[in-house]
């Protein structure tokens, strides 16, 4: 092993973690790329597809949502999804060559009927030959058993921000609710899909208390989405100064150097980013992407441009993603 190899670690303090951030920007790419091919193939990346089964009214007060019932977003409200519809969004997924299909719902936490219905989706998803995340907010030790027990591959609820920022950007349930629900969903031996938000106004500590907190986790979550706040009119948020892109690709370097065996996705934000900047994101180490033109209610790029970017870059979505086994990002 050479002096820049990290092993995994789950003790990282804010200062090491800050350290890293304060790197010059090339020693930090060079690290974080060099971790990254400790464990990946450097030229894949994972592509997953989303669809929202729930759209709007949420009752929570999430600042950055646009489905938050309190915010006047101009979403149109819509009931839960027919277990048919999802399959011909996963159908058209597939045929699009997405590898996971996952699926949203504006909920605080699904009631016992919906997530019966939520789990005849993964069922009819699975049987597509595909893997499944869903994201229904909180959840409990038995909906975590129901869920492993239909076969979900992963269950996405991010942490957001850190400790200390959190109550500027969501009052209606807590840090602790939130890593509660990861235990819950690890314990049952769901892989985790957990990241957060970024450029919603939070100074650097926060960003590096935030991933602290994610690999400190007793174990790293399998997939950690880092999202670039996606600016919504009339949600609270709307109007927060724009993040550096540069800070940006430290935070996707930072999180790969620390949690350096975990699936890193440059999630939402992709429609503001530059060519040149998604590439800075791969190089710093992200690996995974959410592909096709719509994220849960706001654009995305269109699979086109994605394609062209990976023609240029090199970058296969359908090779094998890890160094050390025969898992494909396509598996
Ligand atoms: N309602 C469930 C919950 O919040 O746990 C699941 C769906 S919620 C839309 C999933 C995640 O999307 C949120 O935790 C948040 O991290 C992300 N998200 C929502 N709005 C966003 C925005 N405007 N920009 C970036 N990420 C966003
Ligand atoms: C995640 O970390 N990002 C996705 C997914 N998990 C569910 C959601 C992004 C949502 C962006 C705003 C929207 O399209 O509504
Ligand atoms: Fe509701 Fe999830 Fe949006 Fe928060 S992030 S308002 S819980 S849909």
């Amino acid at each position: 092993m050479t002096d820049l190899v990290l092993a995994i670690r789950h003790d990282w303090t804010l200062e090491q973690i800050k350290a890293l951030f304060a790197k010059p920007f090339n020693d930090l790419l060079f690290q974080a790329q060099t971790t990254h091919r400790q464990y990946f193939n450097p030229n894949a990346v994972q592509i997953s597809s989303l669809l929202s089964i729930k759209t709007g009214a949420c009752p929570e007060d999430c600042s950055y949502c646009p489905q938050s019932a309190r915010y006047d977003t101009g979403l149109e409200r819509e009931r839960l999804m027919s277990v048919d519809k999802v399959k011909q969004a996963a159908l058209n997924a597939k045929s699009n060559g997405a590898s996971r299909f996952c699926m949203g719902a504006a909920w605080r936490n699904p009631t016992d009927k919906n997530l019966d219905r939520v789990i005849e989706m993964i069922s009819v998803v699975k049987d597509l030959g595909m893997e499944t995340c869903v994201t229904l907010g909180m959840l409990t030790r038995p909906q975590s058993k129901k869920l492993k027990a239909a076969g979900l591959d992963y269950y996405n609820h991010n942490l957001d921000t850190s400790p200390e920022y959190y109550k500027e950007i969501i009052t209606t349930r807590t840090y602790q609710d939130r890593l509660d629900t990861l235990e819950n969903v690890r314990v049952e031996g769901i892989n985790v899909c957990s990241g957060g938000i970024i450029g919603m106004g939070e100074t650097d500590l926060d960003r590096a208390a935030l991933l602290q907190q994610l690999a400190n986790l007793p174990e790293h979550p399998q997939s950690v989405p880092i999202n670039l706040l996606v600016q919504v009119e009339n949600t609270p948020l709307y109007g927060t100064e724009p993040l550096d892109p540069i800070e940006f690709a430290r935070t996707i370097a930072v999180a790969r150097i620390i949690m350096p065996k975990s699936t890193v996705r440059l999630s939402a934000g992709r429609n503001d980013m530059s060519e040149e900047m998604q590439a800075l994101c791969f190089l710093a180490g992200a690996n995974s992407i959410f592909y096709g033109d719509k994220l849960l209610t706001t654009p995305n790029p269109d699979e086109n441009e994605d394609l062209a970017l990976f023609e240029k870059l090199g970058i296969n979505a359908s090779g094998k993603l890890r160094q050390d086994s025969s898992e494909t990002a396509a598996a």
